[in-house]
């Protein structure tokens, strides 16, 4: 089941992840190519789960006692964790359930507020619905546009109408990594020309967090959003960040308990922030694991992360490429230095759900469908994708199961 490994310090990552340690229920070692939809969990945070709920489970900012003032401590220092891990201040980093929260966040509190009828709202046609659909909305409410920054069809920005897209713009709301094609956004060319042009950027960054280094105050992006779940965390807990000045003049998302100062029968005022937006009891054991994941990240480096990645995508396009001939199809762009994560495919005319499934048997696991890009898909032709997605605990071993697993495809549909 098991295969050698020759980077010994891949050999101790793999080892720290307790899911990878045990064969599929056909005895097949588990080939995980999907942590692009979620990440796996090393020890460290499964462990900081249990001993939350086993030594101190108590709700904060409210009790007095022992465990509720260790786990109001642990939840925020927790926040400083993140914070310094993505050079913000600890009042810059808002608890929320995942990306998808922390962009509605910004939609109904900040787009409510600023923008109108005559304004735009520049998207691109990379986005995950996540980063789409709120803005839909926001633009219905308001009467704004909603434009689109074109990509090419190997998924690349096109940015020659920049400036025109920009005209009359309050937002600029893009992924900084597509989850579909892996693409990187130029976004030393765009957030400072947004910026020129008086539009803010918010940055989904769901699948740049966990895949290489980001320093929010040198990217200068006005809100950036991502998720635990996809870097060594648990599910549950997300980050909106946002400039201090702007968060400081948004009105609340959510209201009710812990995110006031003073509560009359006709009227509040609100907390302060980061508090100011986070109603109800928080997420406190998955926020403690998360600066637990975020720690576990930093020992590695998150250059690591990027080179290891980068050397894995470029081995994966050099394998995959020896099937084109074959018919099977790689999409994004094929300069490894532009893609992050991800390599999307398709194999004749087999369907993406089907390559999956044998896939799986042999404990290849891969997304097959849209990956919640339906727009991408459609302007590109393609029904659906077959998607390989990389992390720290996978190997040039994991890619070549993933060719023969296509192989063995190619040959149960004679092709
Ligand atoms: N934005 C991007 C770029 C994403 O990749 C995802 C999740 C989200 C937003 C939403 O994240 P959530 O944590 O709020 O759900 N992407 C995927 C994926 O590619 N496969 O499953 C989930």
């Amino acid at each position: 089941m098991s295969v050698a490994i020759a980077d010994p310090k891949v050999r101790r990552i793999i080892a720290d992840f307790p899911i990878l340690q045990r064969p599929t229920s056909r005895g097949k070692r588990l080939v995980y190519l999907d942590s692009a939809a979620t990440s796996q969990k090393p020890q460290v945070v499964i462990d900081a789960l249990v001993n939350y709920y086993s030594q101190y489970n108590a709700n904060i900012h409210r009790g007095v006692y022992e465990i509720a003032e260790r786990a109001t401590a642990e939840f925020e220092k927790a926040r400083e964790t993140v914070a310094s891990f993505f050079n913000a201040q600890t009042q810059e980093i808002i608890w929320t359930r995942n990306t998808t929260e922390s962009i509605n966040l910004v939609s109904y509190s900040w787009g409510l507020q600023n923008v109108g009828r005559g304004d735009a709202i520049l998207v691109t046609q990379l986005e995950h619905h996540s980063n789409l659909v709120p803005w839909q909305v926001l633009a219905e409410k308001t009467g704004a546009e909603l434009r689109f920054i074109p990509v090419d069809d190997r998924g690349l920005h096109v940015l020659d109408d920049l400036d025109a897209l920009l005209d009359s713009c309050k937002l600029v709301a893009l992924s900084h990594v597509s989850n579909s094609l892996g693409t990187i956004a130029p976004l030393d060319i765009i957030i400072p020309r947004a910026h020129a042009a008086g539009a803010l950027v918010m940055v989904d960054g769901a699948q740049a967090a966990p895949n290489m280094p980001v320093d929010l105050k040198a990217l200068d992006a006005d809100f950036y959003a991502f998720s635990a779940h996809k870097m060594c965390g648990p599910t549950g807990i997300g980050v909106l960040y946002g400039k201090r000045a702007l968060l400081e003049g948004m009105p609340p998302f959510l209201t009710g308990g812990d995110m006031i100062r003073k509560v009359e029968y006709t009227k509040s005022t609100f907390n302060e922030l980061p508090w100011k937006f986070e109603a109800g009891t928080s997420n406190v054991a998955d926020a403690i694991a998360f600066a637990v994941a975020v720690d576990y990240l930093r020992g590695i480096g998150m250059e690591w992360v990027r080179d290891h990645e980068h050397r894995l995508v470029t081995y994966a396009l050099e394998r995959l490429a020896t099937l084109e001939s074959r018919g099977l199809a790689i999409y994004g762009p094929r300069d490894p230095a532009r893609i992050a994560d991800v390599i999307s495919f398709n194999f004749g005319d087999v369907h993406p759900h089907d390559l999956a499934s044998i896939l799986d048997t042999d404990g290849v696991c891969v997304r097959a469908g849209h990956h919640c890009t339906m727009p991408l898909m459609e302007k590109m032709g393609w029904p659906a994708t077959a998607r390989a997605s990389f992390y720290i605990y996978n190997t040039e071993e994991d890619i070549d199961a993933l060719v023969t697993g296509i192989e063995k495809a190619a040959r149960v549909f004679k092709l």
